[in-house]
């Protein structure tokens, strides 16, 4: 295999010394150019080339390497081997933003993108979250319709609150994560203080087989911080790049970020009757009645050497699951096994797993080959199963370790609403009872700013979201936007009604 030596003066991509990397071949000092100039051709032709696409949505972003440490024994609930007491697995973490692309600045309000890949003795588990414990929707196919309205307008290509607002006063079930996003988790401070969840219920099965509903939790060891609007605007305008700075050059100082790990585990029969429907991602699952229960910790202790090998080609997917752990009936959850390795295939290329960021560090027999730069290959091994010259495979039948029963016929329906169930009840609880009255009055400065240039039809479905929210946040809002409009009381002063 060749290998990069900086000390050999520059060669062609085929080896050979390449003659300058300074003056292309002319006819003569001041003629034209030469086509079979290599030097020149290589360079120009790669260079056409040097971006992959960037991931829609989270292109914007960064991490580092680290290591996952098990602390506590949790092998009641999972026989994974990563999980085991004392267990340390090397792993790579990437945060970013959502809806912003490559060159957007970190400190614009979004939710935060948390992935993290363990590289561990039974393959690669990713564990890809953002660092709230919810999301905007419930049903996968809504995706696509709603990352478009937080991207660009067809006409301007300007980001556009008004189709933003036009997507969430439509789609009720968003108001948890909206109400989160507009609150002072919106903006973190750096990505070194900001929790990150696993954010759907998945599964773990012990030893003996038994299966357990569990919701990951990663608690920044730094403390929650944030920005206020004001502080994330300026910084926005000074330095883009803040927070992928700030975690390159604290790791590069040694003050090396950490987060606590813990789970929730939720007896696997409770799901049927629990109040809130668990596999709703809108919907947390309160600790008051699923305590945490801690696991160990994470560090990150190294820096990528080269970003784009080790961070913009880094493929997250919650389809890679190790024994012991697996998915759920989350709708969004089986959407996204498919979507993520299908980006990648697109995004980077069909071999994606071969490249040394993403490879697991266990042997492989897959019979998946060829493909566009294939370089790791079963040689003249057999390439079909069953075979009869000894290469393995497998023939597993019968119930699946990690599955779950489901019957019922073909429908396209929500799902079935539990005691509990409604989409505005925990929004209006964090509105109520988690924010304290400075927090109040700084989500109702928030959105009320994000819906100073919202027009009609939207504003008044985005006024009446929030009043279905809580009443009073709903008219506190209605009043600061009609203020900020300069017409305080259109049709009479809403604290009136
Ligand atoms: Fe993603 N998401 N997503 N997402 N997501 C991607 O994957 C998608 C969702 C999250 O640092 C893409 O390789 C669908 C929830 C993170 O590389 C894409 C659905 C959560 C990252 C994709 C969701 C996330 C992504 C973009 C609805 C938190 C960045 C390119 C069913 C629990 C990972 C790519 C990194 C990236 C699809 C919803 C988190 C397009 C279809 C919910 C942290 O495949």
């Amino acid at each position: 295999m060749t290998q990069f030596d900086p000390t050999v003066p520059s060669t062609t991509e085929s080896g050979a010394p390449r003659e300058s990397d300074a003056h292309s071949l002319s006819l003569g000092a001041d003629g034209p150019l030469m086509l079979h100039d290599v030097a020149l051709v290589e360079k120009l032709a790669r260079f056409d080339r040097e971006r992959v696409p960037e991931r829609s949505p989270h292109a914007k972003g960064s991490g580092a390497f680290g290591e996952l440490e098990i602390t506590e024994d949790v092998s009641q609930y999972t026989k994974a081997d990563v999980f085991q007491p004392g267990r340390k697995t090397p792993m790579l973490a990437r945060f970013s933003t959502v809806a912003g692309e490559l060159g957007s600045p970190d400190t614009w309000r979004d939710v935060r993108g948390f992935a993290l890949k363990f590289y561990t003795q039974e393959g690669n588990l990713d564990i890809v979250g953002n660092n709230t414990p919810i999301f905007f929707l419930r049903d996968p196919i809504k995706f696509p319709d709603f990352i478009h309205s937080q991207k660009r307008t067809p006409d301007s290509g300007l980001r556009s609150n008004q189709m933003q607002w036009d997507f969430w006063s439509n789609s009720p079930e968003s108001a948890h994560q909206v109400t989160y996003l507009m609150g002072e988790r919106g903006l973190p401070k750096s990505w070194r203080h900001m929790n990150g969840y696993g954010s759907h219920t998945y599964m773990w099965v012990n030893a003996s087989g038994e299966k357990f509903w569990i919701k990951y939790h990663f608690h920044t060891d730094q403390g929650m911080e944030f920005l206020s609007n004001e502080e994330a605007e300026k910084i926005a305008g000074s330095d883009g790049d803040y927070h992928r700075r700030d975690l390159f050059d604290a790791i590069a100082r040694g003050e090396n970020p950490s987060w606590t790990f813990s789970v929730q585990v939720i007896p696997y029969e409770d799901a049927k009757n629990y109040r809130f429907n668990i596999f709703d991602l809108t919907k947390t699952v309160p600790h008051s009645d699923y305590p945490l229960i801690k696991v160990g910790r994470f560090t990150l202790n190294k820096n990528p050497k080269n970003h784009f090998a080790q961070v913009e080609q880094a493929a997250f997917s919650p389809s890679n699951t190790v024994p012991g752990t697996g998915v759920s009936p989350d709708k969004m959850l089986l959407g996204r096994v498919f979507s993520y390795p299908d980006a990648q295939r697109h995004r980077i290329g069909t071999n994606f797993n071969q490249l040394p960021v993403n490879q697991p560090i266990v042997p492989t027999n897959s019979y998946d080959k060829e493909g566009f730069m294939q370089f790791l290959h079963s040689g003249d091994a057999p390439v079909y199963a069953p075979n009869s010259y000894g290469r393995a495979y497998q023939d597993e039948q019968g119930p699946v370790e990690n599955g779950w029963e489901a019957d019922g016929e073909m429908v396209r329906a929500a799902y079935t609403l539990h005691a509990d169930d409604s989409d505005f009840i925990q929004p209006g609880i964090l509105v109520r009872e988690v924010f304290d009255d400075a927090q109040r009055d700084q989500f109702v400065e928030t959105v009320s700013g994000s819906l100073a240039t919202v027009e009609e039809p939207v504003l008044s479905k985005a006024l009446q979201y929030w009043k279905n929210v809580d009443t009073t946040i709903g008219e506190r809002i209605e009043l600061a936007v009609n203020t900020s409009k300069g017409d305080e009381q259109p049709g009479g002063d809403p604290l009136d009604a």
